[in-house]
């Protein structure tokens, strides 16, 4: 099937998306906040934090649609809360309540999991198994740099190449697999890898979820149009350490902390919608009572 290649303008987000993405991005932010903050207390075991991240996971959610199933890693929050997964269903797995909070078929958002690249191989037999079934819509699978350096992440690959599997790869590139530097870990970038398999693929960078939107929009066209898969690379700053329970100062750079703090995603975004007079003071307030609302229910429910 010939692909209908979409130009830049086709795939940006209109106004209304434009506020949703920031929405989004800052529920993700006070949900992960609260959950910094109730790990503090010994509430939370653990929390892998997705600042930094939001861009990234809010703007490839929202190109994939809702018809999409999403099988995550174990920092995909973002994607999560903006999937239907509710905050108190997101943090329970992380309070050793259930191995998942949710219920993976009503919100089409598969269990987390922490064994790394696995979920690539169930994301790729899943989408080849839609495809038995009559069913077209594709998988969005979330991958980290680091796992891609695991065997299954190449099965992965391969597999969706050669089964034409509608799979989308999004690779979160946040420079880092809890301590080891991505660049020490792999001589290529991980999008130059998927051309090896056979996969399209393209690398974006992470900062502003209208660029992360405009390449996942043309990725689904791709998988739908072609019936095969796509990967794209999205470069991301971790802002935080890899989880509450590592400290990132001991191995990497106050400045190179500093700067990924300084290119925060949230408030960068939210500062260009405020200037272009999207977003007003009273649109701010409203989200901010959502938000504080949700930190209300998960301090009552947890705490
Ligand atoms: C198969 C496997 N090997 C090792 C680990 C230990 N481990 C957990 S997270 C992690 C780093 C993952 O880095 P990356 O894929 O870049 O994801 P990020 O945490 O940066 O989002 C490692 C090595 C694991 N969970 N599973
Ligand atoms: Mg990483």
């Amino acid at each position: 099937m010939a692909v209908k290649s979409l130009s830049e303008n086709e795939t940006a987000p209109d106004d209304d998306t434009r506020r949703t993405l920031l929405r989004h991005m800052l529920v993700a932010r006070g949900v992960d906040e609260e959950a910094r903050r109730l790990q503090k207390q010994g509430v939370l075991d653990l929390w892998p934090s997705c600042e930094g991240h939001e861009a990234a996971q809010v703007g490839s959610a929202l190109a994939a649609g809702p018809a999409a199933t999403v099988v995550p890693s174990y920092r995909e929050h973002a994607v999560a809360l903006l999937r239907g997964v509710t905050p108190e269903e997101l943090l329970a797995q992380w309070t050793g309540r259930t191995f998942c909070g949710w219920d993976p078929h009503r919100v089409r958002f598969f269990p987390y999991t922490m064994v790394l690249a696995a979920q690539t191989l169930h994301a790729v037999g899943y989408a080849i198994g839609r495809r038995m079934q009559g069913l077209e819509d594709f998988v969005v699978v979330y991958v980290g740099d680091g796992a891609t350096s695991e065997g299954d992440m190449s099965e992965a690959m391969n597999l969706a190449a050669v089964e034409s599997a509608s799979v989308l790869f999004v690779v979160q590139n946040n420079g880092w697999a809890i301590s080891k530097p991505a660049e020490e870990q792999m001589r290529t970038s991980v999008a130059e890898r998927a051309r090896g398999f056979g996969i399209a693929s393209a690398a974006v960078p992470g900062r502003d979820p209208e660029t992360v939107f405009a390449a996942c929009s043309r990725a689904a066209a791709h998988i739908r149009g072609e019936r095969a898969p796509f990967l794209v690379e999205i470069r991301v700053g971790r802002i935080n350490g890899h989880t509450t329970a590592d400290a990132q100062e001991v191995y990497r750079s106050s400045d190179d902390i500093a700067r990924t703090k300084a290119a925060d995603p949230v408030t960068g975004y939210a500062d260009r919608l405020r200037g272009q007079g999207l977003v007003d003071a009273a649109w701010f307030a409203a989200v901010e009572t959502e938000v504080r609302e949700i930190r209300e229910r998960l301090t009552k429910e947890y705490a």
